[in-house]
């Protein structure tokens, strides 16, 4: 910013409470003293602004329409999530639009046209509204664009990428997550070289990824992923030297881990969950400094390095069928954060089939018990997880496998309310909850093969002001039984309960529960990091065939046990 000019956007993001609280106790926009000595706001500027807002319903005060100078205008809000505000730079003789911010309005579904003869934007956030449609080829013509922090991200536009895109050569961060793009993953983006931080996940993209992304070397934070077919390696990957956040989960990553691997000294967080990698873990690099690793759904064999266990970082390798290996030695009083269940390291450790006579989780809470109809004992299920692990119930009837993290927050796995829950008697099995930023798995053990129904029981006390914000996958012994599932929607409210019941059949002793993220709802409201699937209580009534024969190895389970004391 060069120092003659009037430091413009400090003064709007600093002094935005300040108006806001103003905007909202007296008239809609003070005309303030410091206003009145601006210069006016450029014409194209302000007829453009004024079009924008009168289509989004966002005018304000109808006696000040079209009168009112747009810069002075500043911000107003209706909440924390839902916020609309313009920024203004002036020079001498004019001011011009250069920020413009309005997200989480549900009710905000077009892009009209006259928001891209903004040409002197800077910033643009239009995240976590309800945008429908293309984005147009005008987009090009916001060539100054530097950050759209909070961009295109949280809507559901369609269509694919305009090319025209490609002219945004100054843009610093691009957020397009979570709409329902379609395409390959654009090669122009190997033009906007300023890039330092790409989301682009949570959409209906195609890969590969193209190589030619290695010349992004500014990149500090790159998040790709749930793409729709096609392969890659690694060779998009160079390296660069500030890359802290690395995600690429779901990319259709295939290969070996090359043995000269790229050098990330900044990294951080690495996730490769959901790819087809095999051969070895290498020991250590890319990830030595890596806090979260997760290499977990791929097809890495051989043994386990063990320098990658360290009590500082998050693992999962999970679901890697032919990794083997033992797990180091517990550092004194700590819990390895690690999950390698479906591995074939040490499954001594993890699993004893141990079957017993009732399968009722009460998820995040408790032991509780209830009459639903017939009385049920919903076991405890609040072990802390991490960002992965895994808890086996004590007899060994269950299990539950978390994997995630948000990079940018501590979500927590288990979330609980002190509000009410409405229709339902069972009400303390909904104000606690298991929640997870990418893979929650139950796992029900012993099972005599045989059909089960499976009930599974939500209720939203997070996420509580809209429905469509938390959307996720359940999947019922490898089998999609919900897409986007959106507890809010299905329970007509927030903080009232719904439930699924399915049906499914057992042939390998195990029933596996399975819940996960695709990138879709939201990233960030209320708070970072809430999002993922969510669950309260899950319930396997078992016939009376069923229970007898979970008695009877009951029964040996005991008598073995007592033999061995
Ligand atoms: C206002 O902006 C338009 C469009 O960028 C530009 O052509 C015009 O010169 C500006 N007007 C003034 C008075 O600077
Ligand atoms: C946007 O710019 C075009 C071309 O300069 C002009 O025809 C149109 O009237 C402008 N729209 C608004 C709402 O200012
Ligand atoms: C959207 O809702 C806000 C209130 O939340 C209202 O001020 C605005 O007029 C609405 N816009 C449209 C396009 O309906
Ligand atoms: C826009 O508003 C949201 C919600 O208050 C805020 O989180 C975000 O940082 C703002 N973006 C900009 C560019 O000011
Ligand atoms: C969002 O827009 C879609 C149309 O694209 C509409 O069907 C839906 O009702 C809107 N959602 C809300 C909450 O208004
Ligand atoms: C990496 O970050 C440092 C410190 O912010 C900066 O000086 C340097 O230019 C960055 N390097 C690249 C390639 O972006
Ligand atoms: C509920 O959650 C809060 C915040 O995470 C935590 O401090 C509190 O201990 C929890 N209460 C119960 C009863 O679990
Ligand atoms: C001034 C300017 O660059 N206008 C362009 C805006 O975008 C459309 C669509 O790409 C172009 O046709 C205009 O020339």
């Amino acid at each position: 910013m060069a120092p003659s000019r009037p430091a413009p956007l400090a003064l709007p993001f600093l002094a935005l409470l300040a108006l806001l609280a103003a905007a909202q106790t007296d008239e809609p926009f003070p005309p303030s003293q410091q206003q009145q000595q601006k210069p006016p706001t450029n014409a194209s500027d302000a007829a453009a602004l004024r079009e924008v807002f009168r289509r989004w319903g966002l005018e304000g005060d109808a006696s000040a329409a079209g009168k009112e100078d747009p810069c002075s205008k500043r911000a107003w809000v209706e909440s924390l999530a839902r916020n609309a505000s313009v920024g203004c730079s002036c020079s001498g003789s004019e001011c011009r639009v250069t920020h413009l911010n309005v997200t989480g309005f549900w009710n905000i579904t077009e892009i009209p046209l006259a928001l891209f003869n903004l040409t002197e934007l800077v910033t643009l956030d239009l995240s976590n509204n309800n945008l429908s449609g293309s984005i147009p080829p005008e987009v090009g013509n916001l060539s100054k664009l530097e950050t759209c922090t909070r961009h295109f991200n949280n809507n559901h536009l369609g269509g694919s990428f305009p090319p025209e895109s490609s002219r945004l050569t100054n843009l610093q961060s691009l957020w397009m997550f979570d709409n329902y793009i379609e395409g390959p993953v654009p090669q122009f983006i190997e033009n906007l070289t300023n890039l330092t931080d790409l989301r682009i996940y949570g959409m209906k993209l195609r890969g590969p990824v193209p190589k030619i992304f290695s010349n992004l070397m500014n990149l500090e934070k790159l998040m790709l992923g749930d793409l729709e077919g096609g392969q890659s390696s690694f060779d998009f990957i160079a390296d660069w030297p500030n890359l802290s956040i690395l995600s690429l989960r779901n990319c259709g990553l295939i290969g070996h881990l090359p043995t000269n691997l790229p050098n990330l000294p900044e990294l951080k967080y690495l996730d490769l969950r959901l790819n087809d990698l095999s051969g070895p873990i290498q020991p250590l690099s890319p990830y030595k400094y890596s806090t979260y690793l997760y290499v977990g759904e791929n097809n890495f064999s051989g043994p386990l390095p063990s320098e990658i266990v360290q009590s500082s970082r998050a693992l999962d390798v999970s679901h890697n069928p032919s990794l083997s290996g033992t797990l180091p030695d517990n550092p004194a009083g700590r819990k390895w954060s690690i999950n390698y269940i479906g591995t074939s390291i040490d499954a001594s450790r993890t699993i004893d089939r141990y079957p017993v006579s009732s399968f009722a989780v009460n998820c995040g809470g408790e032991q509780k018990h209830y009459s639903d109809p017939l009385p049920t004992v919903f076991s405890e299920d609040s072990s802390d997880l991490g960002a992965a692990g895994i808890h086996v119930n004590t007899v060994g009837q269950w299990v539950v496998s978390h994997v995630g993290s948000d990079p940018f927050s501590e979500s927590p796995g288990i979330v609980n309310t002190s509000q009410d829950i409405l229709g339902t008697n069972m009400t303390q099995l909904y104000k606690t909850a298991r929640t997870s930023t990418s893979a929650l798995s139950y796992y029900m053990l012993g099972l005599a093969d045989g059909k089960y129904t499976v009930q599974l029981f939500f209720a939203e006390i997070v996420i509580v002001d809209e429905p469509g914000r938390r959307l996720f996958n359940i999947d019922i012994q490898d089998q999609n039984i919900k897409k986007d599932f959106d507890i809010i929607k299905e329970a007509g409210g927030p903080r009232r309960p719904t439930s699924i019941t399915h049906e499914t059949t057992v042939n390998n002793s195990i029933l596996v529960i399975h819940l996960y993220w695709t990138g879709r709802g939201t990233c960030c409201i209320p708070y970072e990091g809430a999002y993922g699937p969510l669950v309260s209580a899950i319930k396997l009534p078992l016939s009376k065939t069923q229970r007898s024969v979970l008695d009877r190895h009951r029964i040996q389970h005991d008598a073995m046990t007592s033999e061995e004391e």
